[in-house]
């Protein structure tokens, strides 16, 4: 019986989203369950940090709306290093509006996410209607949703009945919803992701209400999948050493929780 502590390889099999199975396999053939919160502010940078950072990572996670030299070359050549360096890309974006508004959010403007973001992610507050607006505006692409169920915030709103109330509500989505934002499994069940910002190498806060939690507290402890790190990493002297360390003590901590089930 396979549950959220079995392997990747495995959970893949019960994860009924095709972009969700490709970052369960991403994960196990590239032996990394981390993620890079790439929050920088010019394209050059953002390329920049893709391009020494992507070996390590399974997913380069963007704020594209904080790029203030934004031109559709800059998610062209994500993609190009995605492709290099085999990582997907996810872009939280935390939509949070009526099914009509987020669809138009996600596949217009100027940034045209639903062309470049393997997955996005959205708040389940305003009902199931999102998912339905978002999902309508993938058109056949493989595109997955991750529903946000906790923040890692001071004082965040998202209470046991919240986080219950988004699980069921991706129980009804099966076919888009990938997984979560959560800083705790949600479920038994091998199919969800559970990504988890707030890590750094020890436990801390900064001066905005970020909590910070490590590794090992989110993978052994909380039974979460995939560690986002930002500021750790791209705040270090050298980004790609640290890099490196996160990716360590995530992995074994995955390993750990894999060989005691
Ligand atoms: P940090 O530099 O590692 O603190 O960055 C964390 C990133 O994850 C940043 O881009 C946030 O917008 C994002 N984030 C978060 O920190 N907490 C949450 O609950 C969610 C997203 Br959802």
């Amino acid at each position: 019986m396979e549950t959220s502590r079995s392997n990747y390889q495995k959970r893949a099999e019960y994860c009924q989203v095709s972009t969700g199975k490709k970052l369960l396999r991403l994960m196990d053939s590239k032996k990394t369950n981390l993620a890079l919160s790439a929050d920088v502010t010019t394209s050059a940078e953002l390329i920049s940090l893709a391009d020494r950072i992507g070996p390590e990572i399974c997913l380069l996670k963007t704020h594209i709306d904080i790029i203030h030299d934004f031109t559709p070359a800059l998610t062209t050549s994500l993609r190009e290093l995605a492709d290099k360096h085999q990582f997907m890309i996810f872009e939280d974006r935390k939509f949070a509006d009526i099914g009509n508004t987020v669809k138009s959010q996600f596949a217009g403007g100027i940034y045209k996410i639903v062309e470049w973001a393997d997955m996005v992610n959205a708040h389940s507050l305003p009902g199931p209607g999102i998912i339905d607006g978002l999902a309508s505006a993938i058109e056949g692409r493989d595109r997955g949703l991750i529903l946000l169920a906790e923040m890692s915030s001071r004082g965040h709103l998202m209470n046991v009945d919240y986080m219950h109330a988004t699980l069921k509500m991706a129980k009804e989505h099966p076919e888009f919803v990938m997984g979560f934002i959560t800083q705790h499994a949600l479920s038994d069940s091998p199919q969800w992701i559970n990504m988890t910002p707030g890590i750094k190498l020890f436990p801390g806060t900064d001066a905005l209400g970020q909590q910070y939690n490590t590794p090992e507290s989110a993978i052994i402890e909380n039974g979460t999948d995939v560690i986002i790190v930002g500021r750790g990493i791209i705040q270090a002297d050298n980004p790609q050493a640290e890099a490196q360390k996160y990716r360590e003590r995530g992995w074994n901590a995955y390993l750990r929780c894999i060989s005691s089930k």
